[in-house]
């Protein structure tokens, strides 16, 4: 068995892709927020390609919130790890050297700061996922009630929040370089770049008034379209691939051949020759966001809740259902109604593509990793288009059951037969919103969780129908998915 390291990186078998670049050349471009394997299986494989093509600035700093586990595996392998791509008995393992160390943000912000000001870094990129970004309940603007934002505010030398971090860090980039940087949001939430920017500026408004313009006029935050289906990875994943292929990788990440990256093309300091890799770059990152977010991230999600009640357990197993494939086609056909059409975008082809994506059943995806932090997925994925097509009068049996089923998952969880526990940060918030009835309940959540924000969603009707959908499922978890 071979462990994966710089010393081992010429043995390891030919199936491997391997840095064709000299890694001592290779200089830190690129900070990122949030190293999770969603960050090291799709924009690391960018800026890897960017290296392999001779542009040596684009190595990356990890920054990873409060785990020291990441940093640890890299740095036992020199920093290398295995991005292996399954589809179906298919396997292509391709060896990352883009990293360039990891930092953990819990052990102090001042390191991190100093990295993101430093003139050789032209990017910041976040997966910091929904929560991370401090926004109202329901998405929308930076919330002045987060402990963690009014921390910040109070001593912006020392953030607790990463849009504390950002404004710290630019602070010190205005004092000390004074150069642009581009700040590309690669999280799933509808214009994450724009409101991140927004969220930077709220926060250094209220701190520095000279910053805040600073900001304004030399910092691009591009919104984004990201996706590659990256599951959690196991140590049986870990064992199957050493198996398989007698190498040993302890910071693997596995994932699906496919991958995309649409960029608003709004970039200021420099960046790699993009458009080469594959990525887009366009004006309208919107069409693209709300394909996603609308046919793949909320089939995703009505397949997590409803699959859980139906006694599922991986993605693939739903989709191979007749009916778990026809609630996610029947879902389509609601939220295709909400999108926006774009060059190049072509919205059947999408849905036959992300259906065979998800029947991968080499991914082994589980829904219960899908259903967490629904309070920040749902609004996006089902609540948004659910509002706006009951504002046009347009019945929305698939989205209601969705909805339905996402609040039968979190409040029937604890203390059921078969427990489903979903983490959500918010999961006691709204669980405390739920006493009485069913349609009181509904009526509680629609008023005072901050999730329904169309003024659409006060009317008797909808609440009626949601709380006898809840009921309906309560009564029978597995119609859930049922026609
Ligand atoms: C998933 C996403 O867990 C989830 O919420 O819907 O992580 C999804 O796999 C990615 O967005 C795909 O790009």
């Amino acid at each position: 068995m071979t462990r994966l390291s710089a010393a081992t990186l010429g043995t390891l078998p030919a199936t491997f892709e391997t840095p064709r670049y000299d890694r001592a050349q290779v200089k830190t471009g690129v900070v990122h927020l949030g190293l999770g394997a969603f960050h090291r299986a799709h924009q690391a494989t960018f800026f890897d390609d960017a290296l392999a093509a001779g542009d040596p600035r684009w190595g990356i700093l990890g920054v990873s919130n409060r785990s020291a586990e990441p940093g640890r595996n890299l740095a036992a392998q020199d920093g290398l790890y295995t991005v292996v791509a399954r589809d179906g008995d298919a396997i292509a393992p391709r060896v990352i050297g883009a990293s360039r160390g990891v930092m953990v943000l819990a052990d102090g912000a001042a390191p991190v700061i100093a990295a993101i000001a430093a003139p050789e870094t032209h990017i910041v990129t976040l997966t910091i996922t929904e929560k991370g970004y401090r926004l109202r309940p329901g998405g929308g603007s930076l919330d002045p009630d987060d402990p963690g934002i009014r921390h910040d505010i109070a001593s912006p030398q020392t953030p607790e929040t990463i849009p504390g971090l950002l404004v710290a860090a630019l602070a010190r980039r205005k004092a000390t370089v004074a150069t642009g940087l581009n700040v590309i949001s690669c999280d799933n939430l509808p214009a994450n770049g724009a409101r991140l920017r927004e969220a930077v500026l709220t926060m250094a408004r209220e701190v520095d008034s000279a910053l805040h313009d600073w900001i304004a006029a030399q910092i691009a935050f591009p919104s984004t379209m990201v996706d590659r289906i990256v599951p959690a990875t196991t140590q049986d994943d870990i064992a199957t691939f050493a198996d398989q292929t007698g190498v040993t990788d302890t910071a693997m990440v596995k994932t699906e051949s496919f991958r995309q990256w649409v960029i608003e093309s709004v970039l200021t300091a420099d960046v790699p020759d993009f458009a080469r890799f594959g990525v887009t770059l366009t004006r309208d990152v919107t069409a693209w966001e709300l394909t996603k977010l609308r046919m793949l991230n909320a089939a995703h999600s009505t397949m997590a809740f409803c699959g859980l009640l139906a006694g599922f357990t991986f993605v693939h197993e739903v989709i191979a259902t007749g009916p778990g494939r026809r609630i996610v086609e029947d879902l389509w056909d609601e939220n295709q109604t909400t999108l926006r059409a774009t060059e190049g975008l072509d919205v059947a082809a999408y849905r036959a593509a992300t259906l065979a994506r998800f029947a991968n059943t080499a991914l082994h995806h589980k829904l219960i990793q899908i259903a967490a932090d629904g309070s920040q997925k749902v609004p996006p994925r089902i609540i948004a288009p659910l509002g706006e097509r009951l504002a046009g009068g347009m019945a929305s049996p698939v989205l209601l059951r969705a909805l339905a089923a996402w609040l039968v998952c979190l409040t029937d969880g604890p203390g059921a037969a078969r427990p489903i526990i979903l983490q959500d940060p918010r999961a006691e918030a709204l669980r405390g919103l739920m006493h009485g009835e069913t349609r009181q309940q509904v009526g509680a959540l629609v008023s005072r969780s901050g999730l329904f924000e169309a003024p659409v969603f006060g009317g008797d009707a909808f609440q009626s129908a949601l709380a006898s959908e809840i009921d309906r499922l309560r009564r029978d978890p597995a119609a859930a998915l049922s026609l």
